[in-house]
């Protein structure tokens, strides 16, 4: 993610590869602030043994395209609500990426932190039957969770 501020959205990505049983780091590295950590990073990942990277940023979101510019690996990019323009402007500098260089763009906030760290999961789970099981396992949990009628909340 791009600052620590992102993390308490991001954390939702990281709960979520939790519950999967999925390693995974969370690091805070900025486009902006720290470019050489991210250059670093980035081109290393994948030796470093990283299979996906979720990119988290806010604002003038960068870190996704960047990431992506200097890795193969499969890129997702979570567009973390500003405080200036709802996140708009964090999914506009996201999604808008010129042919040839991919970032799989997700919701704004938690629900494209989640959905990232599940996308992450199904990616993952191509090469990994015991992850493909537990990923069924999740969504049947999230489907049996889901009352048929509402209740009036207090
Ligand atoms: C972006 O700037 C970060 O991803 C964050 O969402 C936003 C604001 O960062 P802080 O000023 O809160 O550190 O680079």
């Amino acid at each position: 993610m791009g600052s620590q501020s992102d993390w308490e959205t991001m954390k939702n990505a990281a709960d979520t590869l939790e519950a999967l049983d999925i390693a995974y780091e969370a690091r805070i590295v900025s486009a902006h602030r720290t470019p050489d950590r991210l250059v670093r990073f980035a081109k290393g990942a994948r030796d470093e043994g990283f299979k996906v990277i979720i990119a988290g940023a806010g604002g003038a979101a960068h870190l996704p395209g960047m990431c992506a510019a200097m890795t193969p690996l499969p890129v997702f990019g979570v567009p973390v609500q500003s405080k200036a323009l709802s996140g708009q402007d964090s999914l506009l500098s996201i999604v808008q990426m010129p042919a040839g260089i991919p970032v799989g763009t997700l919701a704004i906030g938690r629900a494209g932190a989640v959905n990232a760290a599940l996308l992450a999961a199904a990616v993952l789970a191509l090469g990994d039957e015991d992850l493909a099981d537990r990923l069924d396992d999740w969504r049947e949990q999230q489907t049996v969770s889901v009352a048929e009628y509402p209740v009036d909340e207090a």
